[in-house]
């Protein structure tokens, strides 16, 4: 077994005694207009609790719920409007689902009115710089918080693409972002780091942060990948319906091969098979 599976850390509890297995499969609900895959599909909340609970069935452990687009150059969108596409939806699944559910917000207070609802866990894309207050709110909640890279914001991430190692620079934003969300007050065993690919990245900045996994799950925190269906799987695999579904799917394999403890993903049936698979394989003890 090699040593970042070795490191990769069991599990993770939550305030109401619940536990995420790693490696776990997050299914993305995205409740925008916008987004680039599945943006418009699921503005109407009952298909939304719906998909919910399909992807639940399916093999999602954790269902990461989004108000606003952060594909590039998605401009940004009002508390309001935000608080009135997640939250509703928020209140009936938390009723009906096992799986702890995330807000994927840069905004502390759509964060705290999620987890006023009954969400668990805070995915800030930004990684504590878009919002001065976030770290506290999560803090103050108990919560479990997801630290993604990004540069700039989704409008002008593009033009930040530059780097000299983006391994190492990235290692480097989020060692000190976790570390902003420790003096906060957020549990160490309730931080989970995520490379943001796609974020200010070129595809070959993703490609080298999937190649250099392993550092950043030796950073010691839980590492989420979020590479389903995105630009660079797209130019690579290519832009087909199964193109995108193998091409996702052979990241998540060797990002889970290489220590990672959560795949974000839109289609959580495959996603789950594919852990599943890759998992046996790489603790088998010659993987
Ligand atoms: N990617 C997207 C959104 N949120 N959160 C984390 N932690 N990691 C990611 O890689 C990530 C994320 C973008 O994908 P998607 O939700 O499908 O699209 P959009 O932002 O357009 O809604």
């Amino acid at each position: 077994m090699s040593a970042s599976i070795a490191r990769r850390p069991r599990s993770l509890r939550l305030k109401d005694g619940r536990v995420i297995h790693f490696p776990a499969v997050m299914g993305i609900l995205n409740l925008t207009p916008d987004s680039f895959s599945d943006g418009g599909r699921f503005l109407d909340p009952e298909r939304a609790v719906d998909h919910a609970l399909a992807m639940e069935a399916a093999g999602a452990t954790i269902i990461d719920i989004g108000g606003e687009s952060s594909r590039p150059g998605a401009a940004t969108v009002g508390v309001e409007i935000e608080m009135e596409r997640v939250l509703p939806v928020i209140e009936t699944l938390c009723a009906k689902l096992k799986a702890p559910i995330s807000i994927d917000t840069r905004k502390a207070v759509v964060a705290s009115a999620a987890l006023d609802e009954g969400a668990a866990i805070v995915n800030d894309v930004s990684g504590l710089m878009f919002d001065p207050i976030m770290a506290q709110s999560v803090a103050q909640a108990g919560a479990a918080l997801i630290l993604m890279h990004m540069r700039g914001s989704p409008a002008t991430m593009n033009r930040y693409a530059r780097y000299r190692n983006v391994v190492a620079e990235v290692c480097a934003f989020l060692e000190r972002q976790a570390r902003a969300a420790l003096a906060a007050g957020v549990l160490r065993t309730r931080i989970i780091v995520d490379p943001g690919l796609g974020f200010a990245k070129k595809a070959r900045h993703n490609l080298e942060l999937m190649g250099g996994l392993s550092e950043i799950c030796a950073l010691g925190y839980p590492v989420l990948v979020g590479a389903s269906r995105k630009r660079f799987v797209h130019a690579i695999a290519g832009g087909s319906e199964s193109d995108l579904l193998f091409g996702t799917a052979a990241a998540n394999a060797l990002a889970v091969a290489a220590g990672a403890s959560i795949v974000r993903v839109h289609d959580p049936g495959p996603a789950a098979a594919v852990v599943r698979m890759a998992i046996a394989i790489a603790e088998s003890g010659r993987g």
